[in-house]
């Protein structure tokens, strides 16, 4: 049990049977602490954390001395939790007959092996082989057609929030739509309302199962006189329980624990940055969001043009819930961002900005491994361009 995760909690108690857990699952149940173990709940950590980082020749106060070691390579998942801070999904446009617009998207529903932290492998279900799934992005009114082709040996569904028709709802309810069984397909078809900060995620049962292997993705739909230009970023908080004991192991945002603690989100000083941030995180009934030297405007649910808070640096999330944070950093520097639920910032729930001037710029998207492509992205996300605040 050399990993630095491992060395990292070994103030926790490991959980119950973590051997036979290993053995009989591999390296895909790599078990580590019981969540709520009665284990100690101060210090400890910092020493290990240093021990690992100064094994490397590095400088713990590089890392904030609660950073594990080593990166995940986002070949092995095939998907960058940078990459879809940014990477939304706008289907296949066309026109319908009224001149409408449709988007059409298919989802497979798969089996895949991910990994959550260094070393730490995760048997996860998927839509299209990423963990959350695509983030779907349209604007007020546009027609969705996501075709669901299930692929894996297990029931999955596709439950949209928002308003539509009972049999796109998603659910084994009768006249729901029903359970999508293996090798079979469901569309789901109904208008893209009202616009907000959405999600969807598979509804069959057990659900907390079915949603906390992975099968939830962002649903983005913009108003039809679209918001202030923005460096947009979409965030999806959420962990895994590795040992299958109903607790999580791994806490994170777009799914690798501390990911943007070692690669730091880039933002230029005094530009508005935009994240659609959404709870999918199983088992804890509150996750939450806090910056560092940054205070933030919130918009619950997206579904405003107006804040429903000002002024905050934390908001707190019940599973499911979800919301639109806006602000301007005013200080350039490194920044931390994190659940305010120490533990889960301690266990992977644990990011870094890095505010630049302009003349910095091309340093801090280089330093973690960015392109310009990926600063477009971020600025040219949404599907309509802002209108003042006309909504019609
Ligand atoms: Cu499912």
């Amino acid at each position: 049990m050399n990993h630095p995760l491992l060395k990292l909690f070994s103030r926790r108690e490991l959980v119950r049977g973590l051997g036979a857990l290993a053995g009989a699952t591999g390296a895909a149940a790599l078990g580590l602490a019981q969540n709520n173990a009665p284990a100690e709940h101060s210090g400890g950590s910092g020493h290990a954390a240093a021990a690992t980082v100064a094994a490397k020749g590095m400088s713990a106060a590089d890392h904030g001395s609660n950073v594990v070691m080593g990166v995940v390579d986002p070949e092995t998942n095939g998907f960058d939790p940078m990459q879809m801070l940014v990477d939304w999904d706008y289907g296949k446009v066309s026109k319908l007959p009224g001149g409408q617009t449709l988007r059409e998207y298919e989802f497979v529903a798969s089996e895949k092996e991910i990994e959550i932290a260094p070393g730490i492998f995760f048997p996860a279900w998927t839509y299209n082989g990423r963990v959350p799934g695509p983030s779907i992005r349209c604007t007020e009114g546009d027609r969705l057609r996501v075709k669901l082709v299930n692929g894996s040996s297990h029931p999955h569904t596709i439950h949209f929030h928002g308003f539509h028709p009972a049999n796109m709802d998603g659910t084994p309810l009768p006249g729901n739509g029903g359970l999508v069984q293996p090798g079979d397909s469901y569309t789901y078809e109904f208008d893209a309302v009202p616009f907000g900060c959405h999600k969807y995620h598979c509804h069959a049962a057990s659900l907390k199962r079915h949603i906390h292997k992975g099968m939830y993705g962002a649903f983005v739909v913009d108003p039809k006189g679209g918001r202030p230009p923005a460096r947009e970023f979409m965030m999806v908080m959420n962990a895994f329980d590795t040992n299958f004991d109903g607790g999580n192991e791994v806490y994170a945002v777009n799914t690798v624990g501390f990911e943007f603690a070692h690669r730091p989100v880039p933002i230029r000083r005094g530009e508005l940055v935009r994240i659609y941030l959404m709870n999918l995180v199983e088992f804890d009934l509150l996750n939450s969001f806090h910056t560092h030297g940054i205070m933030f405007d919130y918009y619950d649910h997206g579904t405003t043009l107006e804040p429903t808070l000002r002024t905050v640096d934390t908001v707190a999330q019940m599973q499911g819930q979800r919301g639109i944070v806006e602000f301007r950093a005013p200080y350039t520097g490194p920044f931390m961002f994190h659940a305010h639920v120490s533990e889960f910032a301690e266990l992977g729930w644990m990011g870094h900005f890095n505010v630049v001037e302009e003349a910095g710029w091309a340093e801090a998207l280089s330093r973690v491994g960015l392109t310009a492509e990926w600063d477009k992205r971020g600025l040219d996300g949404a599907t309509v361009a802002w209108k003042g605040g006309e909504t019609a």
